[in-house]
């Protein structure tokens, strides 16, 4: 038994044509093909000498390169650990030492500028159509495969997630994990093989990783594979497809162009947003556009999907719907006591979903995760008498740009290094395209200047582009409450309208 090679890949090889396609509707790879393309990097995998639960870490440009690779990993019993393709060198380190990967796979060209990793562990590369040393392994590998055996509670996937305090944590994540909910979201979203899913998210993610393509392969949906969003591309699928995935920047970006209306979308299924909160003008634009009603989901990294707008009933704008079967939800106080409907508090979640903790942090871990099972989302919730949970707010102190989550601390971290800073404070504002961007207030020292050019050339080296502050300000002080802390709720509310057009 592999639980997730026996129900997400070993049924591809009894299916007929492409898995995934171009946009306009021709055959990027097949199922079979896919199968047998898993069979050999698996192959190469245990030829490198890796044993089951030895990690991989992979930095990659989305391909079905790479969608074979984590096949490959799953049929492999190794633990794929996907990493956002934006990490510069010096993030890249600390995920992969931290994870003790012993391989790590980056695209062609980056090879020789990401040697220092050597340090941590084998690096290899894998690019499209057949480029890099990993694939040339595999090549000369053979395509069948027997899968390793796995439980359901053996750790598939490392995602690293950024916290409130220090550096990422690697969120374990199990077959038992992604398989019921993917199942779960198969059936409450009705999807089956006459659907075509129109995929345009990162795969280094939950949402593009697991929750589109987990969904898609259990269902046998093909999927019409875009290496990114791009409108234009998105509105030459949009004909071939019967449902799309995406962050709230996805459809803000479609709804600026005027060609996208009932033409392109009216022959839509299902269209369904996640990763970051919805504006309930974005809902009601859209579905006066389209005559399409967005179903908005909540999720996490730590949990896959918790709650859904239903397929059929009522889907309430500025509300994520009632949690999904087989998930427990409650909005409770500080000690986990759950609050009476109607009033705000944290949310916590329980059910097979949860993951299994944090990668070699038992204290992060103890704090975020019960020993009874529930799991301190760190969000704010409310629930209305129909059940139906609203995200009002989060516990903890997070950024979400374009569905990319930022954690202020990290980049204050960057800031305060930097000559001539003695402080700074980053907050999100409200921003047109991505929903929310970082703003960085920053101090001066005594007598010091601050060069923002150094800064962002600092900011460039040490951190993601998508985490860089778009607005810096040079203050006398931060505002502080009596015991000392920065009230960010005034930064807030001070650059609220930095982004605004
Ligand atoms: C790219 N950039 C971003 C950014 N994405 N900056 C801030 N926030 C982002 N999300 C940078 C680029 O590096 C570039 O830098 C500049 O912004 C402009 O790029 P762009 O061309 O406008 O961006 P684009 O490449 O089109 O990307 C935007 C996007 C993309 C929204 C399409 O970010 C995206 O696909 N986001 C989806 C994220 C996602 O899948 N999240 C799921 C997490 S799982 P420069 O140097 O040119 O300025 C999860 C759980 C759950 O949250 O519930 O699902
Ligand atoms: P991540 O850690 O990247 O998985 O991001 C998870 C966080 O995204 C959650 O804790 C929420 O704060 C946020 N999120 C996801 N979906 C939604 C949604 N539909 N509405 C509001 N916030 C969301």
């Amino acid at each position: 038994m592999n639980p997730l090679y026996d129900a997400l890949i070993a049924p591809c090889a009894a299916r007929e044509g492409g898995f995934l396609l171009r946009p306009d509707g021709s055959v990027l790879l097949g199922y079979g093909e896919f199968v047998e393309q898993v069979g050999r990097y698996a192959n190469a995998l245990v030829g490198l000498g890796l044993e089951p639960g030895d990690r991989v870490a992979m930095q990659l440009e989305k391909s079905p390169e790479m969608l074979a690779l984590v096949g490959g990993c799953i049929a492999a019993g190794l633990i794929f650990l996907p990493l956002n393709t934006g990490y510069p060198v010096a993030e890249l380190d600390y995920f992969v030492e931290n994870s003790g990967a012993r391989l790590f796979l980056c695209d062609p060209g980056k090879r020789d500028a990401l040697a220092a990793l050597e340090r941590f562990a084998r690096v290899e590369s894998l690019g499209p159509q057949g480029t890099g040393s990993f694939a040339a392994l595999a090549a000369a590998c053979d395509t069948a495969f027997a899968p390793v055996a796995r439980g359901e509670d053996d750790l598939a996937a490392f995602l690293y997630t950024s916290g409130t305090t220090g550096r990422s944590k690697g969120a374990m994540i199990s077959h038992r994990n992604l398989l019921s909910n993917a199942r779960v979201l198969v059936e409450f979203w009705r999807f089956t093989g006459a659907d075509v899913l129109l995929h345009a998210l990162p795969i280094f993610h939950t949402h593009g990783l697991f929750v589109a393509t987990n969904v898609a392969l259990l269902a046998g949906a093909p999927m019409i594979w875009l290496e990114k969003f791009e409108v234009e591309a998105v509105l030459d699928a949009l004909p071939r497809a019967t449902t799309m995935m995406g962050v709230p920047t996805f459809y803000t970006r479609l709804l600026e162009d005027a060609r996208f209306g009932r033409d392109v979308a009216g022959h839509m299924r299902l269209f369904i947003s996640g990763s970051a909160p919805m504006l309930e003008e974005t809902h009601r634009q859209f579905e006066a556009r389209t005559g399409e009603r967005i179903l908005e989901r909540y999720g996490m990294t730590e949990t896959n999907m918790l709650c859904s707008n239903p397929y059929e009933g009522e889907r309430v704008a500025g509300t994520v719907g009632p949690p999904l079967p087989g998930v427990e939800l409650k909005v409770c106080d500080a000690e986990g006591v759950a609050l009476p409907d109607g009033e705000v508090g944290v949310i916590e979640v329980r059910g097979e979903n949860v993951f299994h903790g944090y990668w070699q942090m038992p204290e992060k871990t103890a704090a975020e995760l019960r020993s009874d099972g529930w799991f301190i989302t760190g969000d704010l919730g409310v629930i209305d008498a129909q059940g139906y949970v609203s995200i009002v707010g989060r516990g903890k102190d997070l950024i979400i740009s374009g569905g990319y989550n930022i954690y202020p601390k990290e980049v204050e971290a960057v800031l305060d290094a930097q000559a001539g800073v003695l402080e700074s404070a980053v907050v999100g504002a409200p921003h047109p395209d991505f929903g929310e961007s970082p703003v960085a207030v920053i101090v001066a020292a005594p007598g010091a200047e601050v060069e923002i050019a150094a800064v962002r050339a600092a900011l460039g080296e040490a951190l993601a582009r998508f985490k860089h502050p778009r607005h810096f300000d040079v203050v006398e002080a931060l505002p502080r409450n009596t015991m000392g802390k920065v009230q960010k709720a005034a930064l807030r509310a001070r650059y609220g309208e930095v982004f605004k057009v």
